[in-house]
């Protein structure tokens, strides 16, 4: 290895470690405080109930760390009855999704296709850079964790679809 790379290679892992420290900071400044101690969730202990507004009605949805609406990193889960379907739609911050049980389909671009999804099944995981147009559905009930960056939003890519327009 020569000078150079060594040079370049602790500059690349300083400045990693800088950006983690600042996503940390900022998180604190601006939102939901990073945890302070560990804490252990058993699963008979989530408290589910209904998914937010912007997603269509009959799923269910548990915060497990952090909180959505506010800046910061955050986990929750969905719960999703069979056949559920979320039409295209974007988030502003990236998405990353772990099938936990079922099976998740999600499909990239503006129109809902389901000849066009890629199947998850448990165990699966699925990463959708900010502001890309998916889409998903579920066959039998599924569960999907997602991690993301607050605030966390959707908009969807026809308006017609956004279940808070329907609500008037
Ligand atoms: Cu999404």
């Amino acid at each position: 290895m020569n000078k150079f790379v060594i040079v370049f290679s602790t500059v690349l892992t300083l400045s990693i470690f800088a950006i983690t420290a600042q996503e940390e900071e900022a998180s604190e400044k601006a939102g939901t405080p990073a945890p302070k101690s560990a804490s252990f969730v058993t699963p008979d202990q989530l408290h589910w109930g209904p998914a937010p507004a912007g997603l269509p009605a009959g799923a269910q949805m548990v915060v497990l760390d952090g909180n959505p609406e506010r800046k910061g990193s955050f986990t929750v889960r969905l719960r999703m009855p069979d056949g559920y379907k979320i039409p295209p739609h974007t988030h502003p911050t990236i998405e990353r999704v772990t099938v936990i049980s079922g099976t998740a389909h999600l499909g990239m671009g503006p129109k809902f296709d389901q000849a066009a999804g890629q199947v998850l099944s448990a165990g699966g995981f699925a990463v959708l850079p900010s502001g890309m147009q998916h889409f998903a559905w579920a066959t039998g009930e599924t569960i999907v964790q997602i991690h993301s960056h607050g605030p966390f939003k959707i908009t969807y890519v026809n308006p017609t679809d956004d279940p808070r327009n329907a609500k008037q």
